[in-house]
């Protein structure tokens, strides 16, 4: 079930590639439940992307049809992620991108991992 007015889900794009190892990336963690991995063309010094391995468009969709133990999984690589890159010193920034109007290119969820600069304060 989708709960969300974006397009369903595309079994092609190429995060559900990349997790199927068709694509190869530059893996910075991994759990049952998600995947974390260099952005191909990174903003910051650190440019990560986490993915959870179920196949959800946007945040409403896994967070109302992932199970508790998705969710868990995923925003745990998140967090572990951010500190074994040594981002919990300087800090760093989470940012999740939905949909057309949130400007969102791939359309699996995925929240960026900004850090390893100052990435001063967030403006639309
Ligand atoms: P967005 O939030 O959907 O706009 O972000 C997509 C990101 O995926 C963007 O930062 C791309 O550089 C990144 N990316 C990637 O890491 N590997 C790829 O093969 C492709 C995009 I296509």
């Amino acid at each position: 079930m989708r709960v969300t007015g974006l397009p369903p889900y595309d079994p092609n794009n190429v995060f559900a590639k990349i997790l199927r190892a068709e694509i190869p990336c530059r893996k910075a963690g991994e759990n049952d439940h998600a995947l974390a991995f260099h952005d191909i063309n990174p903003q910051t010094p650190v440019h990560v992307l986490v993915i959870p391995k179920g196949a959800y468009v946007s945040v409403a969709d896994f967070s109302a049809t992932a199970t508790e133990a998705e969710i868990a999984g995923f925003w745990r690589l998140v967090g572990q992620v951010a500190r074994e890159l040594g981002l919990e010193g300087g800090g760093y920034r989470i940012l999740s991108n939905m949909g057309e109007d949130g400007g969102q290119e791939v359309p699996h969820f995925h929240v960026h991992i900004f850090g390893g600069r100052r990435v001063g304060r967030m403006v639309p």
